[in-house]
């Protein structure tokens, strides 16, 4: 039996420029494993908490210097001389040291770090690549397949360039595609959207998660240049790809109201619902993630009552991948989809026993990256082995979201060859 002999966390940046906290997981038998965690930019309220040194002079306050040395001062120690295969007594251990409801103790990017490295380090032991593994060992699903891809081809919200209010509007290609041809669908529209923006005279860069953050009037007008670029490929809207977006409601709700730009009016929860059902009808809006602000149970019964034969109703920032809200969302009828990261929880088990009562409960499941990434490609492997059925990693740009579409396609690949 291979056990662990040391374990030491150290800084790396993410994709915005903050420090977060990448563990290594060395074995008595000589192997190592790595991994990093990622980092939100909208954040739901009960998300574990993130330890930041809050430090104004260093990295402008975004260092992780605290949760390191919980690692290699608390974590570590605790953990020499365990089988890294032990996953669950692992991650109870973990939970146990931070000993605070939502890791506000030591971090959930400590904890985390070390929980996902530790992984890492039992597919190694066993030989097997991490999707492998964790197919192997949780037997969530009973065959291994790869998710089919949301793409985030526009971003709005809190990761865009401040004028649209929803923070997501994406493709999503026919589930009956394999991933190789939805992740060419996906690219291929995404560069007949340059093509348009640059047709356009409009700002053509990209926002936070790889997708366009242009300067448009409206909401609508994000829909309308969709239009206009599947235009320009072979593929046709409600045939080979559908349209989804990622609300992120909690951005533009106060008082009770939703404020978007397209009316100067603010919208009712039953308003937005409509807007949503407006969105289905026109644009074959297939899914809606955090549609209404994470508080408004009401509203997410209702929205799920309404929209459920139409679209997946994704919970998010409404869930924060945490059991207790997912059973009672179930219990109540208030979605029909959990997003899935492991970051929102702070351990591996954790999130695997979500995927677990999501996937019993007949809810579909989506694996998701954050807009702070690095290259590390843990979620897709994460998301294969679990049976996931979606996979939300960005737009296929920027190389901490192609890392992870790269390896899905790798793994393609492996399970063609093994059939
Ligand atoms: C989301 C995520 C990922 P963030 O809202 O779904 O796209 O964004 O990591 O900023 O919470
Ligand atoms: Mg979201």
């Amino acid at each position: 039996m291979a056990t662990i002999k040391r374990i030491f966390a150290r800084e790396i940046l993410d994709s915005r420029a903050f420090p977060t906290v990448e563990a290594t997981v060395e074995l008595d038998n000589g192997m190592v494993a790595k991994s990093a965690v990622p980092s939100g930019t909208s954040t739901g309220a009960n998300e574990a908490v993130e330890l930041r040194d809050h430090d104004p002079l260093r990295f402008a306050g975004k260092g992780v210097t605290r949760a390191v040395k919980n690692v290699n001062e608390i974590l570590a120690p605790a953990l020499i001389g365990k089988d890294p295969t032990t996953q669950t007594a692992i991650d109870q251990l973990l939970v146990n040291l931070d000993g605070s409801p939502n890791k506000a103790a030591l971090g959930a990017n400590a904890i985390l770090s070390v929980s996902q490295a530790v992984s890492k380090a039992g597919a190694l032991v066993h030989n097997l690549p991490l999707y492998q593994y964790f197919f192997l060992k949780y037997k969530l699903v009973e065959a291994v397949s790869t998710p089919s891809p949301i793409f985030n081809l526009i971003n709005g919200g809190a990761h865009g360039a401040g004028n649209l209010d929803i923070q997501e509007f994406q493709i999503v290609p026919a589930t009956h595609k394999k991933f190789s041809e939805a992740l060419q669908i996906g690219v291929e529209i995404f560069l007949a959207l340059d093509e348009v923006l640059i047709g356009k005279g409009a700002v053509h860069s990209v926002g936070i998660e790889g997708g366009f953050a242009p300067d448009l009037y409206s909401n609508a007008d994000a829909f309308q240049l969709f239009l206009e670029a599947i235009a320009r490929t072979n593929y046709h809207i409600a045939k080979d790809l559908f349209l989804a977006i990622d609300a992120g409601s909690n951005h533009y709700y106060a008082n009770g109201k939703y404020k978007l730009r397209d009316r100067s009016e603010p919208y009712s929860a039953d308003e937005m619902i409509a807007y949503y059902k407006t969105l289905h009808e026109k644009y074959s809006l297939i899914s809606v993630e955090d549609g209404l602000h994470e508080s408004d149970w009401d509203g997410w019964k209702k929205m799920t009552a309404e929209l459920q034969d139409k679209m997946m109703i994704i919970g998010d920032d409404f869930l924060t991948t945490n059991k207790q809200y997912v059973l009672k969302a179930i219990a109540e009828k208030a979605c029909t989809a959990v997003l899935v990261k492991p970051n929102q929880i702070g351990t591996v088990s954790e999130t695997v026993e979500v995927v677990k009562i999501a996937k019993d409960a007949g809810w579909q499941t989506v694996f998701s990256h954050r807009s702070g990434e690095t290259t590390d490609d843990f979620i897709a492997d994460m998301a294969v082995g679990l049976g996931g059925d979606f996979a939300k990693f960005g737009a296929p740009n920027r190389g901490e979201r192609v890392a992870k579409y790269n390896r899905l396609w790798e793994i393609e690949k492996e399970l063609e060859a093994q059939k």
